[in-house]
């Protein structure tokens, strides 16, 4: 894969770390390319087909310039160019199946921070709220039960490390970096989640990328 990429978004992890999680495990060549003024140049960049972040730029050895914007497109094209799944097309169905049902946890957690913030919302009150939801904490058990069921062996199908376990790390290692979240996976409640989490972390490519200084640091108001 001669391509070069672009990750454009803001210099925060957000819906833009995913992808340069993907982008360093598949040993691609990216940069990140961060918004600077962003009431300008959400009218007036080329491709931004909604005027949102994240956009994916590719510069094609051939010269060739792709932008390809939404987060799942953009996940899936990486996913594809790299061959992050499988040859089997059910199992790469069953893989896009477990990608929605992880992104699942993180929307529905999303919803309550937002909504906090949106209300001025002391941050414990969310916290409790986050807790309180039981299809959070049924959603990461089913999580659990979909590793178990592939033998807890740290990865989500066979013995392969797929787009789906870099998308949950980044999940998990966000929560784990929350302050009040940082015990909704632990190896005590969610064990295979966290062997899914320290063999991405183990990951070389993902562990160099984490060291880089390409690598942005946590939202503020987290530890670390
Ligand atoms: N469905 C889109 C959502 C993109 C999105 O909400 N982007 C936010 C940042 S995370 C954004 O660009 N906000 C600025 C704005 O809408 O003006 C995706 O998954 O990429």
């Amino acid at each position: 894969m001669d391509s070069k990429f672009e990750v454009y978004y803001f210099p925060i992890h957000g819906r833009g770390e995913p992808i340069r999680l993907l982008l360093a495990f598949a040993k691609a060549n990216w940069e990140s390319k961060f918004v600077s003024d962003w009431p300008n140049e959400k009218f007036n960049t080329e491709g931004l087909l909604y005027k949102q972040c994240p956009m994916l730029i590719e510069h094609t050895a051939s010269g060739k310039e792709n932008r390809l914007v939404q987060s799942c497109a953009i996940t899936h094209y990486i996913v594809d160019l790299f061959n992050l799944e499988t040859d089997d097309k059910f199992k790469n169905a069953l893989l896009s199946s477990y990608f929605e049902g992880i992104n699942e946890i993180n929307d529905k957690i999303s919803r309550y921070v937002h909504e906090g913030r949106r209300l001025n919302e002391d941050i414990t009150e969310t916290i409790k709220k986050v807790k309180d939801d039981q299809s959070i904490a049924s959603f990461i058990q089913y999580n659990e039960d979909i590793l178990a069921k592939n033998g807890a062996n740290g990865y989500y199908l066979d013995n392969k490390m797929t787009y789906v376990d870099i998308i949950a790390f980044n999940i998990v290692d966000k929560y784990l970096h929350f302050p009040g979240l940082d015990d909704l996976f632990t190896k005590e409640k969610t064990p295979n989640i966290m062997k899914v989490y320290e063999n991405v972390l183990n990951n070389p490519e993902i562990a160099a990328y984490l060291k880089s200084e390409k690598r942005q640091p946590y939202p503020s108001f987290n530890k670390k």
